[in-house]
């Protein structure tokens, strides 16, 4: 690599630091129970586990001394603008080699298994051991630092055209040239997405554990592995990894990758998917996490390919950009992940990471984004809600006030609408569900409805028969546990709201169509 397309790449990053922040459109998305969801899963994994599991074997990563080819690389890049010759590289690789065979003896003496070795990204090695032996391996000669090797799950929240990427395409192109790594569940490379066949059976009939011919790397998806086969899932201490050298998306657990790298930079299918950020940019697709879901703690294996892939120990053909929409609840700066990461953003690799998407939690950044010089995305709104210009409610002086909004899943947008501006007045009924018979009050005016009885589709209809400019929903109290504010869809699902008896009503997420159009607003506040 050279300097020079440093600033190409600076640009492309901007392009692509939505990629660990995407997600489905909001209406297709369970939103009462995402963020809940999401957030007791990562956390299940810290407070479920006993001593006396912390006291059996962990996994740890073992950092040694003598230099990574990556920092090899970075003191090179420094000193005279050019990374190390391959020679150099190479023969780097194989001191680090050196030390870590030289160092094996010393960990099995400790009872630590190697279980994966590392050279380019970081010279450690990921090790199964007895927590009690963790301090014995910290003291070793050579030893760097001893760090656990934590177990990431996938985060996937926002959205391609919210960030504006059509002004970057005019601006800095479309990532042509762009060699841009998924670390993920792998990329469903028979998708038109990517310029497959884009039929089932393409998928269907593709066996995920060999690479029959002619079926892949394709002109889009130009390479990657599958470090976790099929059936790996981290959170079984049962489970082992079964590499296989197909990384296509399958399976019950698929394609969280497979939308990671539509949206960073798939070619769009007309009618149906949009193009990604970067529709220009090669793919290579990593494979981490098995076919059924579950956790991975393979990232830093994956980093490593996407630093080296045909590992000769030469980064000559390292990827330019490294997604990861994933990770811990808390990073770890030595976690091997983080270390890779620093160590590839130091050469001007491209590395995003997902920060995590569990709300206003302080220190919740994750690992592998914790890395300093990593491009760490957050979603700064628990689901990924955006936040828009905000409704006034002129009436009653009760709740009269600016509220913010964000946009939900109905038909009209706050784009087309502009600001909202109208009394609140309650419905009769006030369940909405039948026509109202104060329909010349609402009209004009926000519809103030009760949840229940009937759906989100009904009382839409309800109100805007009676012409009403907006709607707003509130909770009935039927479940007190159900307080986040969330965007409410307008396909007739009932979701819900909060109500509290001695306030009055709470917003936990009113669903207000401005001239009957959807938009929802997600601030909790007491009428
Ligand atoms: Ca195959
Ligand atoms: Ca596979
Ligand atoms: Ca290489």
């Amino acid at each position: 690599m050279d300097h020079h397309a440093l600033g190409t790449r600076s640009r492309i990053a901007t392009a692509l630091l939505v990629a660990s922040l995407v997600a489905l459109p909001t209406w297709l998305q369970a939103a009462e129970t995402s963020v809940k969801r999401s957030f007791n899963e990562r956390f299940s994994g810290l407070h479920g586990q006993t001593l006396d599991n912390i006291r059996r074997q962990v996994e740890m990563f073992v950092r040694f001394d003598q230099p990574s080819v990556s920092e090899l690389n970075v003191a090179t890049l420094q000193a005279t603008g050019n990374f190390a010759s391959p020679a150099e590289q190479k023969a780097q690789a194989a001191r680090v080699s050196q030390q870590q065979a030289a160092m094996s003896d010393s960990l099995a003496s400790h009872g630590a298994k190697i279980l994966s070795q590392q050279r380019v990204g970081a010279n450690g090695v990921r090790v199964l051991v007895s927590a009690d032996a963790v301090e014995s391996l910290r003291a070793l000669p050579g030893v760097r630092s001893v760090a656990r090797v934590q177990t990431f799950k996938k985060d996937n929240i926002d959205s391609v055209p919210w960030i504006g990427a059509p002004a970057v395409w005019a601006a800095s192109g479309r990532g042509e040239g762009v060699k841009v790594g998924i670390i993920d569940s792998g990329i469903d490379y028979t998708h038109a997405d990517f310029g497959g066949p884009g039929t089932v059976a393409a998928h269907d009939n593709n066996d995920p554990t060999i690479i029959e011919p002619g079926t892949f790397p394709t002109a889009k998806v130009k390479g990657g592995y599958d470090f976790a086969g099929s059936n790996y899932d981290a959170d079984d201490p049962t489970s082992v990894p079964t590499p296989d050298p197909d990384p296509i998306d399958y399976g019950p657990g698929g394609g969280h990758g497979t939308h990671v790298a539509g949206t960073a930079a798939g070619i769009g299918v007309p009618g149906s998917v949009g193009p990604g950020v970067a529709p220009g940019a090669s793919l290579y697709a990593i494979k981490v996490f098995g076919d059924s879901g579950g956790s991975t703690n393979l990232v830093s294996l994956a980093l490593e390919w996407a630093m080296d892939p045909n590992g000769d120990g030469d980064m000559s053909d390292h990827l330019d950009v490294i997604n990861m929409s994933l990770g811990s609840p808390f990073g770890d700066p030595n976690d091997p992940s983080a270390i890779s990461s620093q160590n590839a953003s130091d050469l001007g690799i491209i590395v995003v990471a997902s920060a995590g998407n569990e709300g206003t939690i302080p220190y919740i950044t994750g690992s592998p984004a914790v890395a300093p010089e990593a491009i760490s995305v957050a979603a700064s709104r628990p689901g990924g809600n955006h936040l828009y210009s905000r409704f006034n409610a002129t009436a009653p002086a009760s709740v009269a006030g600016l509220y913010e909004s964000a946009e939900g899943a109905g038909p009209v947008t706050l784009a087309s609408t502009g600001p909202i501006s109208a009394a609140l007045v309650n419905t009769a009924p006030a369940n909405g569900c039948t026509p109202l018979t104060n329909a010349a009050a609402v009209s004009g005016k926000i519809a103030l409805v009760i949840r229940g009885t009937c759906n989100f589709t009904v009382k839409y209809q309800v109100a805007a028969a009676a012409g009403a400019k907006a709607l707003v929903v509130y909770n009935d109290g039927a479940d007190p546990t159900r307080v986040d504010p969330i965007i409410m869809a307008a396909d007739g699902t009932t979701i819900p709201l909060r109500q509290t008896p001695s306030k009055g009503v709470t917003f936990a997420g009113c669903f207000y169509w401005s001239s009957m159009g959807g938009h929802a607003r997600t601030e909790r506040r007491s009428v």
